[in-house]
């Protein structure tokens, strides 16, 4: 079954420069890219994307790792990957969510570590269902950043729109 799932390169993976590796063990998925981009990361993205750990003891730790503020990287690598299964083939390079327990091959288990105060700082996050997926793309990407149909989309007008163009 063709699956989209979001992979992010964590603040930690880009300070180790972990990127290029990361990139070329993930290439061995045989996975297409369908999306890329550098991202800063909102308080308000950063909530949003772990709310269902919102209760957990760590979670403010947790959002300020994945804004950048343990690493001064103030920025992630944000993927789309796309092809048979990603879900579940990505999920197994990354490895286990303790870098402690994640298999030492794995992306987790050879870059992460675990700080004194108690964070998992994994490296990468992957997207563990499809609906999971699908919510995480949603929230990190617009349509047009794709390439491919992700999700059914629809065409809005809005008027008055000012953006920034090259000047
Ligand atoms: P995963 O990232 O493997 O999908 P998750 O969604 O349960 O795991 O948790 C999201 C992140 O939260 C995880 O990458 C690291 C952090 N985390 C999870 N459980 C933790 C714990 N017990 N202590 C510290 N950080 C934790
Ligand atoms: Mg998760």
């Amino acid at each position: 079954m063709k699956q989209q799932t979001l992979i992010l390169i964590k603040p930690d993976g880009l300070v180790k420069s972990l990127t290029g590796n990361i990139l070329t063990r993930l290439s061995e998925t045989k996975l297409e890219i369908a999306a890329a981009k550098m991202v800063r990361v909102t308080p308000e993205l950063a909530r949003e994307h772990y709310k269902h750990l919102q209760d957990k003891p760590f979670f403010n730790e947790l959002i300020e790792y994945l804004q950048g503020k343990l690493h001064s990287r103030r920025k992630v690598l944000a993927m789309v990957y796309w092809g048979e299964n990603a879900i579940q083939k990505v999920r197994e390079l990354a490895g286990a969510t303790n870098p402690e327990e994640a298999e030492p091959t794995s992306i987790r288990g050879a870059y992460g570590r675990i700080t004194s105060k108690g964070v998992y700082e994994n490296v990468i996050h992957a997207s563990s269902n499809e609906s999971e997926a699908e919510r995480e793309i949603k929230l990190w990407f617009e349509p047009d950043e794709i390439i491919l149909d992700a999700y059914p989309v629809k065409t809005i007008t809005i008027e008055k729109l000012s953006k920034k163009v090259w000047s």
